[in-house]
């Protein structure tokens, strides 16, 4: 098996992912996983200039092949908004709750549908070279909670051509749709021809 790490603390993220990697030869460890509480601050105005960030962060750290992921939720009525602060955006340390309620917040004194896409850029690093992809998952953001699998803003989110939300869900529907699913099976493919 080829060891990989996913730079990342969000649970959330590395189930999905693991769950994209499995049957491959490369085993996706987590930052969870090895104990790591590195703190990234994630201070790029772009998914892209995050996401390898946090790859070379923690390449420094193991110097084995990384991959990370930098996503958010872009919100058309709010020009984008929450976009690369989608983690954060109701403050430091803030729940996903907050942020589901000051999003909802934001959008009352707009009329529906609340047009909305996550994207993801999903990063590998291995010292020498990036390589990097992305993904979209375009959707509505409804105004009542549905749903309690996923994480962040999947109460939320119903994607185009679905009556479901992402929370409502198992990992691997949400697999066959999401911003992340299309960034990293990419990812999985240039990994495949590389090795
Ligand atoms: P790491 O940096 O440790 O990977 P993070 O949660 O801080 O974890 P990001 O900086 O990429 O990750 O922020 C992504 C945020 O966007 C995430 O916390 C959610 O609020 C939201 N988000 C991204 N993908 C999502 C998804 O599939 N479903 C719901 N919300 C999502």
């Amino acid at each position: 098996m080829n060891k990989i790490i996913f730079a990342t603390s969000n649970e959330g993220k590395s189930k999905e992912v693991k769950h994209l990697f499995e049957k491959t030869d490369f085993a996706i460890i987590s930052l969870n996983d090895l104990g790591d509480k590195t703190e990234i601050i994630e201070d790029k105005n772009t998914f892209e200039g995050n996401a390898k960030k946090k790859a070379e962060t923690i390449y420094d750290v193991y110097k084995i092949p990384v991959i990370a992921d930098d996503s958010g939720l872009v919100v058309e009525q709010l020009d984008g908004k929450p976009g690369v602060h989608s983690a954060r955006y109701a403050g430091e340390n803030c729940t996903y709750d907050d942020n589901n309620k000051k999003l909802l917040d934001e959008l009352k004194d707009y009329s529906q549908p609340h047009k909305a896409k996550f994207h993801c850029t999903a990063v590998y690093y291995d010292g020498k070279e990036f390589i990097i992809t992305e993904g979209k998952c375009e959707g509505e953001i409804i105004r009542i909670f549905r749903g309690t699998k996923g994480f962040g803003y999947d109460p939320i989110f119903l994607p185009v051509g679905y009556d479901k939300t992402l929370a409502e869900l198992d990992i691997s529907e949400k697999n066959k749709l999401s911003h992340r699913a299309e960034a990293f099976n990419k990812l999985k493919k240039k990994l495949v021809e590389k090795y």
